[in-house]
C-alpha cells in the first residue's frame, strides 16, 4: 500500500498569489511535488485553502504525512508584527488552513516536510518569527531570490551536524537552488537549525523529538529530475511516511 502524503495547496491566478474562487489551483507547481512523491513511492493528495477544521482533521487522520508547499507570504499577524514595507502578496485563508494543518499534524506526530513558505509556516506554527523581506532587514544578505530557472542550485548551505539532515545527506555543505524573500528570523522553541546560508540565513528546520519533521528553504521538488540530493531528501519524507503503514 503507497503512503498517503497530503500536500497544502496555493494558488495563484495572473501573476498574484491569494486571489481565490477562480478556480485556478497553481498546476505547474503542484505537478512538481505531486510527481516527485509518486516518484518517491507515494500517493499525493492536495488540500486546498478551502478546507475547514473538519475537513482538514478528516484528510489528516487518513494522511501518512504532510507537505507544506511553497507559496506567498504567511499575514505577520500570526507572528504578532505588523505589516512593513516589502512585505508580499498575502493569503490568509490560506494561512489560517496551513497553520491548523500543521498544528494538527505535529501534535499527531506525523511525518511534516516544510518547502519554502513551508518553513515559514512551520516555525510561525510552533511560535517563531520571519523576516518580512531579507533585502530591507538582511542588508548583508546573499541574493536568495535566484533569477535562475527552479531546477539550478545557485547558493551553498552548511549544514549542521547532528541533524536529521546531515544523516540523510552525509554531507557538511551542498547548493541549492531558491527563490524566497523572506527568511526564518527567531526559531520555534521545539525546532533547530539544520542548516545555515553563507550569510548566517537559516536555510533548514528540524525538529530532533520527533519521528520526522524537516523543512528546507529551498525546493527539492524542483530539482527533482538532476539533482541528488534533492531526490535523497524527498525519499528520506516518503520513507519515513511508509512506516506509518500497517
Ligand atoms: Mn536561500
Amino acid at each position: 500500500m503507497l503512503p498517503l502524503i497530503a500536500v497544502t495547496c496555493s494558488r495563484k491566478i495572473g501573476g498574484s498569489w491569494g486571489e481565490y474562487d477562480q478556480g485556478h489551483f497553481m498546476d505547474y507547481a503542484f505537478c512538481q511535488y505531486s510527481r516527485a512523491i509518486v516518484a518517491c513511492g507515494g500517493a499525493p493528495v492536495l488540500i486546498p485553502a478551502a478546507c475547514d477544521q473538519g475537513a482538514l482533521d478528516r484528510i489528516l487522520s487518513a494522511a501518512d504525512g504532510l507537505l507544506l508547499s511553497g507559496g506567498p507570504d504567511v499575514h505577520p499577524k500570526f507572528y504578532g508584527e505588523e505589516p512593513m514595507p516589502g512585505l508580499g502578496e498575502i493569503d490568509e485563508p490560506l494561512d489560517r488552513m496551513e497553520l491548523a494543518a500543521a498544528a494538527a499534524a505535529w501534535k499527531a506526530d506525523l511525518p511534516i516536510l516544510g518547502i519554502c513558505r513551508g518553513i515559514q509556516l512551520l516555525n510561525i506554527a510552533l511560535g517563531g518569527t520571519v523576516y518580512q523581506d531579507i533585502e530591507r532587514q538582511v542588508p548583508e544578505a546573499i541574493e536568495h531570490r535566484q533569477q535562475a530557472a527552479k531546477s539550478v542550485a545557485t547558493h551553498t548551505v552548511s549544514i549542521e551536524r547532528p541533524s536529521l539532515l546531515f544523516d540523510i545527506l552525509r554531507r557538511r555543505s551542498i547548493r541549492v537552488n531558491g527563490k524566497h524573500h523572506q527568511a526564518v528570523k527567531d526559531v520555534a522553541e521545539d525546532l533547530q537549525v539544520g542548516a545555515r546560508a553563507p550569510d548566517g540565513l537559516v536555510e533548514a528546520l528540524f525538529a530532533p523529538e520527533r519521528t520526522f519533521v524537516l523543512a528546507v528553504q529551498w525546493h527539492p521538488e524542483g530539482a527533482f529530475a538532476t539533482d541528488l540530493f534533492a531526490r535523497k531528501l524527498l525519499s528520506a519524507f516518503v520513507r519515513s511516511t511508509k512506516e506509518r503503514l500497517p
